[in-house]
């Protein structure tokens, strides 16, 4: 028995010595060493026969719990080595997500979004900022809010796509009027540019889908003429030339006077040409002085201030500054469309 005790003890001793040194990392060597065919542990189960009889159950007992111990060892070990090396891949393989986005090599920005964020750049510049509409929004928001109530006329000017439970897709961007002027004191200087949808047949000038940006102006003493100048100044800085602007009278519901803006064209200079159609002229614009009863509804003092609105698409300028003479080609999803605009 005494025999036994040693060799069991020596056994796990050694054991012990092998795990702190480097052979920790083959466990299956290791497990071979000490619990395999040709084991010590194993000669001393083979040489239980040998011991006196009345003995033999112990020794079984004492060979069993040091079979036991080795086992729990390389267990240990090994749970300890998976764990280190998970802790290494996670290090190595560590993703921060604060870390900036890698900018694509290839590709460029569609012309609308390009126009766009030039856009932005252009109104920001000269004070103003900048709101994104809700694309779905509510019968208040689209129409009510803006003087256009229930059973007006002129709310047939938008064909207007309505959800089942009577939401709106916003007809225009007019639609963030009320939210901006009762949300803020003057003075107010708020671009919106977004998507807005009409239920009616497209043609090579109108789409379903397409971008509006909205306009609104609110202070003492704002007059029409800042209203002119204001675009006359966007319009010159995204064509990138002089160019004219000429009002004429128009009904929106939400401005009064209200009216269109029309720009000397872009093409043929104000001489003429197939796309003003001679005139010399492009109506480009909804424009004109805030409406009392809109300021009122936002809670605004309309004997205090005044301010003025415009909205325009987006596409139809970008197809003058570019000669494009259909807009569906914008959501054509034809790469080589999108290409030309590097
Ligand atoms: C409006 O939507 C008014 N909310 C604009 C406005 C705002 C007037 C503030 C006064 C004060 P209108 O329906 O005319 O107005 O649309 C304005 C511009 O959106 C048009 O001049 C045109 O450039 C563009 N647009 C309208 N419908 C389409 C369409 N189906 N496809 C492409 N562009 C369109």
């Amino acid at each position: 028995m005494i025999k036994f005790e040693e060799k069991t003890k020596q056994i796990l001793q050694e054991l012990d010595a092998d795990i702190k040194s480097d052979n920790i990392y083959n466990i299956e060597n290791l497990r071979i060493k000490y619990l395999g065919r040709k084991s010590e542990l194993s000669k001393l189960l083979k040489d239980i026969k040998n011991a006196p009889k009345e003995k033999r159950k112990n020794i079984g007992l004492l060979l069993n719990r040091t079979k036991n111990a080795i086992q729990t060892k390389l267990e240990k070990i090994k749970e300890e080595i998976e764990k280190e090396e998970l802790d290494k891949s996670i290090k190595k393989d560590k993703i921060d997500i604060t870390e900036p986005g890698i900018r694509p090599t290839k590709g460029n920005l569609h012309p609308i979004t390009k126009l766009l964020y030039k856009s932005i750049d252009i109104f920001t510049n000269m004070g103003f900022e900048v709101y994104e509409p809700y694309q779905i929004d509510d019968d208040y928001n689209n129409f009510e809010s803006i003087n256009i109530p229930k059973e007006h006329p002129a709310r047939d000017a938008w064909d207007t796509f309505w959800t089942e439970d009577g939401q709106i897709l916003i007809t225009h961007t007019s639609s963030m009027q009320n939210r901006i002027l009762s949300s803020k004191t003057p003075p107010i200087r708020a671009v919106v540019p977004g998507r807005c949808f009409r239920n009616e047949a497209t043609d090579a000038r109108h789409e379903h889908t397409f971008h509006q940006i909205e306009g609104v102006y609110v202070d003492k003493q704002i007059t029409f003429t800042d209203m002119l100048g204001t675009l006359q100044t966007y319009f010159e800085a995204f064509f990138e030339k002089e160019i004219k602007v000429k009002f004429m009278p128009d009904y929106f519901p939400f401005v009064e006077p209200g009216g269109q803006i029309a720009l000397s064209c872009v093409l043929c200079n104000g001489k003429g040409c197939k796309v003003c159609k001679n005139s010399g002229w492009l109506e480009i614009l909804g424009c004109g002085m805030i409406h009392p009863n809109v300021l009122k509804e936002a809670g605004i003092d309309p004997n205090i201030y005044t301010g003025f609105a415009w909205g325009f698409g987006l596409e139809r300028l970008i197809m003058l500054k570019n000669g494009i003479d259909d807009i569906r080609l914008f959501h054509s999803g034809d790469i080589r469309f999108i290409k030309q605009f590097k």
